[in-house]
């Protein structure tokens, strides 16, 4: 069966296991011989968008940017996984408005802020409460809630294969894949 291309744009916030999920999500697709590609704040913000900051402005700027590639790969006929923290919800509405009906389906990743406080793979939540980091999504600067997601998923206390399976789940519910 022939795959129908899709955005799974990932929102949360950092250490919410976004990137950590759309990956094991890229991994069962790439099993099932779906083909994907994975956007990732990570490295966009190295490369495309290399020089883009944390203010309001540059946010939007960043998303609208990752919006357009996610377009073009999707009229690439791919399964487009972006995992960006995306905190404002008029940037998603933005992007869900700049993709084609109905391909658009939005993830949150939703893990309550202490734990993602407490997990700080990176030590970034520590640096923003000593205040070395400013604007840092969750302390001081805002996440807005995903009011309408496609999908919800809780991520915390399940496995990040289980957290993966119900993306997949979806995909295959509602014939993406
Ligand atoms: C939020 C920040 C900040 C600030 C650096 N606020 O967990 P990470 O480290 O690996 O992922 C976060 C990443 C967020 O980039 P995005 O492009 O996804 O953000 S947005 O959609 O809001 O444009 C985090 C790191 O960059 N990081 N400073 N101030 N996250």
């Amino acid at each position: 069966k022939k795959q129908k291309p899709c955005i799974l744009w990932f929102t949360g916030l950092s250490g919410s296991g976004k990137s950590t999920v759309a990956n094991a999500v890229e991994n069962q697709l790439f099993a099932m011989k779906k083909h994907t590609y994975l956007l990732d704040g990570d490295n966009v913000r190295q490369g495309l968008n290399k020089g883009l900051s944390f203010s309001e402005e540059d946010r939007i700027e960043n998303i609208r940017r990752v919006g357009e590639v996610a377009n073009l790969f999707c009229d690439a006929g791919l399964v487009v996984v972006t995992a960006f923290i995306s905190p404002f919800a008029k940037d998603r509405q933005m992007v869900r408005d700049m993709a084609m009906q109905g391909q658009f389906v939005e993830v949150f990743i939703d893990a309550p802020l202490e734990v993602c406080e407490q997990r700080d793979p990176k030590g970034l939540y520590k640096k923003a409460r000593a205040g070395e980091i400013k604007d840092f999504t969750g302390i001081d600067s805002p996440y807005e809630v995903p009011v309408n997601p496609e999908l919800h998923v809780v991520n915390d206390g399940i496995s990040i294969e289980e957290a993966a399976t119900e993306v997949v789940a979806y995909l295959k519910k509602n014939a993406y894949i």
